[in-house]
């Protein structure tokens, strides 16, 4: 009933398949190979025109953005409720989605696609790299991904991404001290949406990026004890490929730490 098209390091999809396993739902994942541009296939377009994971499909529809997908769930199976009750705290959990996807998840895109998408766009010529990224229906998405593809983490996108980063876990740290969680005493889909992003953190070994924020560390430890987050996200990096990320981590740290010095 329920067919994810999702990719293992992307945040978007993590955040679903949190909320889908907190609500113990039954689904079918069907992996997009997005360091080979499956995403921008005819087929996957006319599921979702903007070319990038996830889709959930229920009853036979699509339904794309991620956010959107997460309060999907919540309407269609509220039973386990991730939404606050207050008002308030509902126009909180309104803001972290918000905020996080207007402007966490491309700071995360910056930071990660150079070190896991853009090795395999490299290996192709020019002429097919400059082809793929033509594709990309949205200007600013398209644009990005060339600097990031020229430049790497030297792309000015990068240090903007890290001060991003930065005002965010700050403003967790402000919200954290007060409640056990984002909006509230419960935990919620603004923790589901902004969980993926502690994750790419940890995968690199960039969590040295915490010290100073005690709450937003402890945040942190309690949602990755989370049978979800287990299951959803850390069962899907094998020891293999979590070697992999902290050697391509440990390379960029410089870069990462030098940025944040220059906040
Ligand atoms: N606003 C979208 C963003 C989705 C998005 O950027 N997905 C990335 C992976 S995390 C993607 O599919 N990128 C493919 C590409 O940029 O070519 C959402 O929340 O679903």
């Amino acid at each position: 009933m329920i067919t994810l098209y999702t990719h293992v390091m992307s945040p978007c999809a993590q955040k679903v398949r949190i909320v889908l396993a907190e609500k113990s739902l039954d689904w079918t994942a069907h992996p997009i190979d997005l360091q080979n541009k499956e995403n921008l296939e005819p087929w996957y377009l006319a599921l979702n025109p903007l070319g990038v994971v996830p889709t959930l499909v229920h009853e036979d529809r699509p339904i794309i953005e991620s956010s959107i997908i997460c309060e999907y769930l919540e309407d269609s199976f509220p039973q386990p409720s991730l939404c606050p009750v207050s008002p308030h705290a509902r126009a909180m959990m309104r803001f972290w989605l918000k905020h996080i996807d207007i402007k966490l998840h491309p700071s995360c895109g910056a930071l990660q696609w150079p070190l896991v998408m853009r090795p395999a766009l490299l290996k192709k010529t020019e002429e097919e790299q400059q082809k793929l990224i033509n594709q990309i229906p949205e200007e600013p998405r398209r644009e990005r991904q060339r600097r990031l593809l020229a430049m790497g983490l030297e792309a000015p996108d990068v240090v903007g991404s890290v001060k991003v980063y930065r005002d965010t876990i700050q403003k967790m740290e402000e919200t954290l001290l007060k409640q056990g969680w984002l909006t509230s005493e419960q935990f919620g889909l603004a923790d589901c949406a902004m969980a993926p992003y502690f994750q790419t953190l940890d995968q690199f070994g960039w969590l040295e990026i915490l010290d100073g924020y005690p709450s937003v560390k402890d945040w942190f430890v309690r949602v990755r004890a989370r049978e979800s987050f287990q299951h959803a996200v850390a069962a899907d990096f094998s020891p293999v490929l979590l070697g992999q990320l902290k050697n391509i981590g440990a390379e960029a740290w410089p870069v990462i730490k030098r940025h944040l010095k220059d906040l």
